[in-house]
């Protein structure tokens, strides 16, 4: 069958295409030549980003490569895995699932899928599940991500609808982040907001436990007890009503339920001191934010994972959406209620219908809805009710309910709740099938039959932003080895099954069908509506130029929704919902009195697939850490810079501590992305639980009962290699940094340190040993050039800096000086970087901190000087705390 069209001639083309990371959807203009060597920029002609890029985006070249990538269909056998065709591998998910359904039923099948697949493979694969197989069993990873705001939308507005765009963003006077770390985690949106401040006044607020990034550049943090946030907006709606903050027009003409509202906000003390109170920050703080509120009509509040991703996900979103709905502040220009997407497609994949309770384009399991669709499709069948949503479908893959899985393009054996769980859910499953572009991933490792995917620069498709704006992923590169898009391998094993219906040519032809059913027997019923876009030619498809919807046929692309207050309700009226604050669903307790949160760095992407393969990327944060409280590090025996093992009901895991006021006195933090190849005992999700919200099927992960004790290591070393699988003994504590030429382990353990030769072998060793320091260091040689090295010594402070070291993999032949010097691992006089503060142009932390103690002042200062924080800008904040935090030292000097 045809391939995937992909230039061939080594003729460097520009080719605008979108960033495979965040929601922000930053537009790419990629010079290729064909040859997978790629140069990079920010497209200056998006509108999400006008030429912007941030750190992860800006390396994607660097990701580019080969490495790691699984190129062949494989299938398990006895003793590992072997390389099958595609007729073989292909014919076999057929078959299987075939049987399956035909002798279990239609739900003992499910999918797994993701909110990185392209609009044009989500909607193959929920057709074939929806109306084909005929079961809803098909979820999403958007399940952990998304799923609170996406019910939180239903409820208010009668669809899964974002009002707002980035203009209103930059538009606001008050911007409000709850719950989000932007600064890391939408660095481009963040730019742009801090753009804007410099333009026009704007206040900004952070609504989170944590002193993120984010909030420290924020006007005002409200550091408050995790899982409060429904609490503080109740108490703000009720401080509207008092206030005369209430738009009495817009309430009367375009809402219902104010008053039950009103009677449910009057069930408990609202007032400022009591909301204050339950959460956890000064009344103070609590009336400024209220306060402004009350008195900015520009106001927009961004919601993301500290919002959503709670037992109390949907409640928190309703009761932001209240204040806005009361106060009038939508649908205009410059205020929004916004929940910001996470991954690139989360908005395309809840518009196909990805998630088990959603049918397709925005319609429900009712009957109409089901008939319309099942019409639509002329498909056999069509799913009868809602499927499982993501931590069922596991406890039903657990318990054998479910007996054939497909996992695309998500890691779940790293990125569910419970992670161990998962591994044992998978293990008992009758046929594993992982479809992924990285051959050795923790979820990988559990199937049955590995499917090579088209990777980004590789794939051809859509996908949707936070503001709605669809834009094209188009091929940089043909596609490598065997590897094909996911719509066509899903299209295939529908075929295989005998299903007519998945004979597209190309994505151009699936995404104009997907156009059409959005239209279908729409009539303005559902604002979801592309009609606009369908009918297009492959030209016009591969010329697509960034199109928000809604975009009906014969109309315009729309801009912000709810302009003339119109809402997606059977009466065109927005729903005030009344919530209720509760606490966590499982609270802390004597065994387990710390509150333990997870979340994201700046510069990895979650489980490291590919973020990993850009060494620059992973020098800011090079290892798994776990942030607590002095006062609680002093409870619990923590010392700074030493490993600590957090225990939770669920699982346990070996982090390096830092002791930090970032976290309030009760709660700790640990970062989500380690997996078992990069740090077996750092893996963060063995620990959380799986409640989730009653109504999304959320998990809340931002909050498991945990307790924290020293790991107390009695030596430290570290290992660099070229090898990426080194293993080490039982009882060696493990993680692995990928530098440009060689991997770094950093290793610690107790009792009596490995002996050098298990470490690196003795062959070729050259050796030396300080016995009375403790120190044994050993590096190998061939040819001139080093191999390996292995330092071990009793504290991590006598251990010399490893860039210096890892550098020297990538030297040819080892001058005289260095060769003498590695052995103690650093060149005399020669100052080490520190950690990595700016990524994209390689400045450590030690050369800022000469810029501004030699007066500069300014992050601007600092980069004319250091050019650090010259290219995305990611970094930014960090150099400006840097400044501040000299200035204070000065002035405490002084
Ligand atoms: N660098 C980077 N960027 C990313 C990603 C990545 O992996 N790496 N992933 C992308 C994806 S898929 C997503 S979903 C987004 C997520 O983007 P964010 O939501 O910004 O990311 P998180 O770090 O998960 O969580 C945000 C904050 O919620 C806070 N929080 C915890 N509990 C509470 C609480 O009870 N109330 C409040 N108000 N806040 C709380 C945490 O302390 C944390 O700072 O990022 C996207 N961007
Ligand atoms: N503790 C904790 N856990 C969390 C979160 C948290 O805040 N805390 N956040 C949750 C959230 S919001 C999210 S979104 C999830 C993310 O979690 P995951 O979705 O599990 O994380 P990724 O690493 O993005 O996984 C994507 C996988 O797809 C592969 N891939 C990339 N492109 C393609 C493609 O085109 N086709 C195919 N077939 N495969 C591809 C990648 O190699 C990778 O293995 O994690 C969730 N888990
Ligand atoms: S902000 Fe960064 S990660 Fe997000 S889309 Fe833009 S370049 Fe990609
Ligand atoms: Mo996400």
């Amino acid at each position: 069958m045809a391939r995937d069209a992909a230039p061939a001639e080594a003729v460097t083309t520009t080719i605008r295409t979108t960033c495979p990371y965040c929601g922000v959807g930053c537009g790419v203009a990629a010079d290729t030549n064909g040859n997978r060597e790629l140069k990079v920029a920010g497209d200056p002609a998006h509108p999400a980003n006008g030429g912007r890029l941030c750190s992860k985006g800006t390396a994607l070249g660097a990701t580019f490569g080969l490495q790691g990538r699984l190129l062949h269909p494989r299938i398990r056998e006895a003793d590992g895995f072997r390389d099958a065709s595609w007729d073989e591998a292909l014919d076999a998910v057929a078959q299987k699932f075939r049987a399956i359904v035909d002798q279990h039923g239609p739900d003992s099948v499910a999918f797994y899928v993701s909110g990185q697949l392209l609009t044009e493979d989500y909607y193959a694969v929920n057709k074939l599940a929806k109306g084909y197989i005929g079961t809803a069993n098909i979820d999403t990873n958007s399940r952990l991500c998304m799923a609170s705001a996406v019910a939180a939308h239903k409820k208010a507005f009668g669809a899964d609808l974002v009002p707002g765009t980035y203009e209103d963003i930059e538009a606001a006077e008050l911007l409000v982040f709850s719950g989000h770390n932007a600064a890391w985690t939408h660095p481009v949106l963040f730019r742009r907001v801090e753009a804007a401040g410099d333009r026009h006044p704007q206040f900004r607020i952070c609504i989170d436990p944590r002193r993120t990034e984010t909030a420290k550049s924020c006007d005002l943090h409200l550091m408050i007890k995790p899982q409060s946030d429904v609490r503080l907006w109740n108490g703000l709606c009720a401080y509207l009503i008092t206030h005369g903050g209430v738009d009495r027009d817009f309430v009367r003409d375009h809402t219902e339920g104010y008053a039950e509202l009103k009677a449910t906000l009057e069930q408990q003390d609202q007032s400022p001191e009591a909301v204050a109170r339950d959460c956890g920050i000064a009344t103070g703080d609590l009336l400024a934010f209220y306060n402004r509120f009350l008195t900015t009509a520009r106001t927009v509040s961004l919601f993301s994972m500290g919002s959503n991703q709670s037992a109390q996900g949907v409640a928190k979103g309703l009761s932001l959406i209240n204040a806005h709905l009361l106060s009038g502040k939508i649908g205009k220009l410059g205020s929004a209620p916004f929940s910001i997407t996470g991954q690139p497609n989360a908005m395309g994949g809840r518009e196909v219908g990805g998630l088990a309770n959603m049918l397709a384009a925005h319609m429900d399991f009712d009957e109409v809805s089901k008939s319309c669709v099942k019409r639509f499709w002329n498909s056999p069948t069509i799913a009868p009710k809602a499927g499982l949503k993501a931590v069922d479908m596991f406890r039903a893959i657990h318990s054998g309910a479910i007996k054939a899985v497909w996992v695309m393009a998500t890691n779940p054996l790293v990125s569910l709740p419970d992670a161990d769980f998962v591994a044992q859910a998978l293990k008992r499953c009758e046929l594993v099938v992982v479809s992924d572009v990285i051959a050795r991933t923790d979820t990988m490792a559990m199937a049955h039959i590995q499917l090579p995917a088209a990777a980004w620069g590789e794939k051809d498709g859509t996908v949707t932003n936070s503001e709605r704006v669809i834009s094209r992923q188009r091929p940089l590169a043909p596609l490598p080895g065997q590897t094909k898009a996911d719509w066509r391998i899903v299209a295939e094993v529908a075929r295989r099954m005998g299903y007519a219906g998945f004979e597209w040519q190309h994505a151009g032809e699936v995404f104009d069908e997907y156009a059409r059913l959005t239209a279908f027997e729409n009539d303005g019923y559902r604002f979801l509506d592309l009609g606009g876009m369908a009918g297009m030619t492959k030209a016009e498809y591969d010329n697509l130029v960034p199109t928000r919807w809604p975009f009906r046929k014969g109309g315009k692309p729309a801009g912000r929704l709810f302009a003339d207050g119109g809402f997606n309700t059977p009466n065109g009226r927005a729903r005030l919902s009344p919530v209720l604050a509760q606490g966590p669903a499982s609270p802390t307790t004597d065994a387990f009195p710390l509150a333990l949160n997870s979340g994201r760095i700046r510069d990895q992407w979650h489980t490291m697939t590919r973020t990993a393969l850009a060494p620059e990327l992973n020098r800011h944060i090079p290892e798994p850490l776990v942030e607590i409280h002095p006062r609680d590090a002093e409870r619990c025996f923590i010392t700074d810079q030493r490993l600590a093992r957090v225990v939770t009901f669920y699982g346990d895991a070996v982090l390096r501590a830092k002791v930090t006021e970032d976290v309030r006195e009760g709660d700790i933090c640990v970062p989500m992305h380690w997996t078992k190849s990069f740090a077996p005992f750092g893996r963060a999700n063995p620990l959380i639980n799986p409640e989730v919200d009653p109504t999304s099927g959320q998990p809340e992960f931002k909050h498991t009962p945990a307790m924290v004790t020293p790991f107390g290591e009695t030596w430290h070393g570290f290992v660099i290699h070229g090898d990426d699988e080194l293993a080490f003994g039982p009882g060696v504590i493990w993680r692995r940094t990928p530098f440009a030429h060689c991997q770094v382990y950093e290793i610690a353990g107790r009792g009596q340190p490995p002996a050098l030769d298990t470490l690196v072998g003795a062959k070729g060793a050259i050796s030396l040993d300080d016995p009375a320091g403790g120190i044994r260091r050993r590096v190998l040689m061939e040819d001139g050039r080093l191999t390996a090295v292995a330092f071990i010594a009793p504290s991590a402070k006598r251990l010399p800096a490893r860039d210096w070291l890892a550098e020297r993999f990538g030297d040819e032949a080892l001058s005289p000086e260095d060769r003498a010097a590695v052995l103690i691992g650093r060149l005399p006089g020669v100052e080490d970087q520190g950690p990595l503060v700016c990524a994209c142009r390689g400045i450590g932390q030690r050369k800022i901190e000469a810029a501004i103690a030699a007066g500069c002042q300014s992050a601007d200062a600092v980069g004319d000087v250091t050019s650090a924080g010259t290219q995305c800008g990611s970094c930014r904040p960090e150099i400006v705390r840097m400044i501040v935090r000299h200035k204070a030292k000065e002035a405490a000097d002084a």
